[in-house]
């Protein structure tokens, strides 16, 4: 049995080198060794070992390492459990998820337009990473104030103007018509001089 462990502990670092190593599990001698551990290779040195090869025994296998698994691309030392999510289409917290919550996603950003749709969104695009979306898209101008359809020009055309109107004044000032003026629509008197 002695013989056995020793031969894996010398092989097992050319098996964790190795492109496609195969996936093997060692258990020593319960009676020489009554305390197994696990070891992994940990190829990007960021402390998460590669699932897919694994050691338990007593005796530290040269290129092997008592550290955590769960290492989905062991030559990356930015992709382990704690590695932060990002946007790029890559799974770097190795939870089977890609993205997800990925980093500044969801923050506000500008989008480079001008008017209701200069203000956007930070979403996340996979590996066309994160993307300034408009939270308001473009729509036909109204008098509000707002440059509704982003082209630069606010209220522009009169919008909701020229529509029939009572101004509420008495006698020939009664009859107007709207105008769009600083956001508001009012009724001008047709007829001048009116109060
Ligand atoms: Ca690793
Ligand atoms: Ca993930
Ligand atoms: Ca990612
Ligand atoms: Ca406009």
């Amino acid at each position: 049995m002695r013989r056995i462990c020793v031969l894996l502990a010398l092989i097992a670092p050319a098996l964790a080198s190795a492109q496609s190593p195969p996936n093997f599990l060692w258990l020593d001698d319960f009676e020489l060794c009554p305390s197994p551990q696990p070891y992994w290779p940990d190829r990007d040195s960021d402390d998460y070992g590669d699932d897919d090869y694994s050691f338990v025994g007593c005796v530290q296998p040269p290129g092997f390492f008592p550290v955590d698994p769960g290492d989905c691309d062991d030559l990356n030392p930015g992709i382990n459990p704690s590695a932060a999510e990002q946007c790029n289409g890559i799974d770097e917290d190795c939870d089977a998820m890609v993205d997800e919550n990925a980093l500044g996603a969801g923050t506000s950003c500008d989008t480079g337009l001008v008017g209701a749709c200069s203000s956007g969104t930070f979403q996340c695009q996979g590996a066309a990473g994160l993307v300034c979306i408009s939270d308001t898209p473009a729509s036909p101008e109204v008098c509000n104030g707002i440059d509704d359809d982003c082209d630069g020009h606010v209220d522009e055309g009169n919008p909701g103007g020229g529509q029939t109107c009572n101004t509420g004044l008495p006698g020939a000032c009664s009859t107007g018509t709207t105008v769009c003026q600083a956001g508001v629509l009012v009724c001008v008197p047709d007829n001048q001089p009116c109060p």
